[in-house]
């Protein structure tokens, strides 16, 4: 039903759900709904020839699916765009058998796990059902982007025999009586790409977390948006094209939907300014420490824990007016293996967006001796040779970073969880739908 107004006096044909149905004395009304957008259909009672819809009509139920063929007219009464469809035709392709375990028409009739359970229906709601167009839009975008510069996109395995990221844990997988994970990120095959030539890839794709905690920015699998790319001089280098990326996901964003996320989530899309805010680890401490009191816990000493992030956002804010802050200079104890490290330091960042972490980047360690000797201070076993023999026959510096896009969804449009802005949520205590 997009740009219907060039077809104003033409017959034509919609499909989609028949959202409300109000049958008065002396005609009927159906609004239809299709992607979002929605269209009067009028049958005058007094009409002889109606007899056939008017009563098909009669039986329908809220949220069948019609088909409906009509002419298009102009009437400026018509709350809906100021046009109606005068039927000749209505053939109903499914008709809804039942009264609707959930309110469509108000999102918060509902608990969320009700709400999930029935998400096929609460995704009509135009409030979440936006969520996906424009999340789609948002990578589109950084897509776009990546093939305008040369990106190749990969498909790498998510059945792994070693797992990447110690720091969280694993899916164990009977494979035929062998050892096998969930991957929990594509880390070891964005990084074979380039010891195999190729000097720019990407993939979007799902990865696996056991991860058993109940926030609202942790999922069992979500999606990563991750890239690699050769010939770096440093970390800064990934930092400046996350930088870039990201704009130009927004500016699309904002071009096609700045006004419906305003009109819907209440959320202004600011494009920010380049470059980001960047800060160093214990320097952030300080500042947080002396503008806000805040002390981070022993435990958490060398990384970030979500107090931190929150704090970040409010310290990015009011220092630099900008939603957005690389953190960088993290402890060698808290990083992964892979990343290089320049007098010990991790040569990587965190990025945040109000106040949560989106992205983990860094220049990888492509030296195979100083590899293995990080793995080994790690206690990483034989399961990751493979990997290390990646950097035995030419790699060329390289870096990247994984975008974790449920997350970038909810904090585009101000969302409150995970649960909300993923299509599926998969959590501890959720494996369906
Ligand atoms: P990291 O583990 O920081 O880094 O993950 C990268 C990004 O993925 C998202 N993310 C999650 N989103 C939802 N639920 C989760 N449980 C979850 N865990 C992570 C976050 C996070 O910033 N291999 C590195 C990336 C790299 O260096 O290229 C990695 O996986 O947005």
């Amino acid at each position: 039903m997009e740009d219907l107004k060039k077809y104003v006096n033409k017959q034509i044909t919609v499909s989609g759900f028949a959202e409300k149905i109000r049958n008065l004395q002396w005609v009927q009304f159906i609004v239809i709904r299709s992607e979002g957008k929605r269209l009067q259909i009028t049958i005058e009672k007094s009409d002889e020839k109606n007899s056939k819809l008017i009563n098909i009509v009669n039986n329908l139920t809220q949220e069948s699916t019609i088909k409906v063929t009509g002419i298009l007219k102009e009437n400026e009464h018509v709350k809906m765009g100021g046009m109606e469809l005068i039927p000749s035709k209505i053939e109903v392709t499914n008709l809804s058998q039942d009264s609707l375990p959930i309110n469509i028409t108000n999102k918060d009739a509902a608990l969320i796990d009700t709400r999930m359970d029935n998400r096929f229906l609460d995704l009509r709601n135009d409030y979440n059902y936006y969520i996906f167009k424009i999340q789609s839009e948002f990578v589109r975008a950084m897509r776009q982007y990546l093939y305008d510069n040369g990106f190749t996109e990969i498909h790498t395995p998510k059945l792994i025999g070693a797992a990447s990221e110690s720091g969280s844990e694993v899916f164990k997988v009977d494979y035929f009586g062998q050892k096998a994970y969930l991957a929990q990120s594509p880390q070891f095959y964005k990084q074979m790409a380039i010891a195999a030539g190729y000097e720019k890839v990407f993939e979007v794709a799902p990865a696996f977390r056991a991860e058993n905690s109940n926030t609202n920015r942790h999922a069992t699998e979500f999606t990563s948006f991750d890239l690699e790319f050769a010939n770096i001089n440093s970390y800064e280098d990934v930092m400046d094209f996350e930088e870039e990326l990201i704009v130009s996901g927004l500016k699309a964003v904002k071009e096609k939907y700045g006004d419906l996320i305003k009109e819907l989530y209440g959320v202004d899309v600011v494009i920010p300014k380049r470059p980001f805010p960047r800060i160093k680890l214990q320097d952030l401490y300080n500042e947080l420490h002396q503008r806000y009191g805040y002390k981070i816990p022993s435990h958490d000493v060398g990384d970030m824990n979500s107090e931190t992030e929150k704090l970040t956002s409010r310290y990015a804010l009011e220092k630099y007016n900008h939603e957005f802050i690389f953190v960088t200079d993290f402890s060698k104890a808290k990083r992964p293996f892979y990343h290089m490290r320049k007098d010990d330091v991790p040569q990587g960042y965190d990025l945040i967006w109000k106040g949560t972490e989106i992205t983990t980047g860094a220049q990888r360690e492509h030296r195979y001796d100083v590899l293995e000797k990080q793995a080994e201070e790690k206690k990483l076993g034989d399961d990751i040779k493979f990997y290390k023999n990646f950097f035995k026959y030419g790699c060329p510096p390289h870096g990247g970073f994984g975008l974790g896009i449920d997350r970038l969804t909810m904090l585009l449009l101000g969302l409150p969880s995970l649960k909300e802005t993923m299509f599926i949520f998969r959590g501890p205590n959720r494996i369906t739908p």
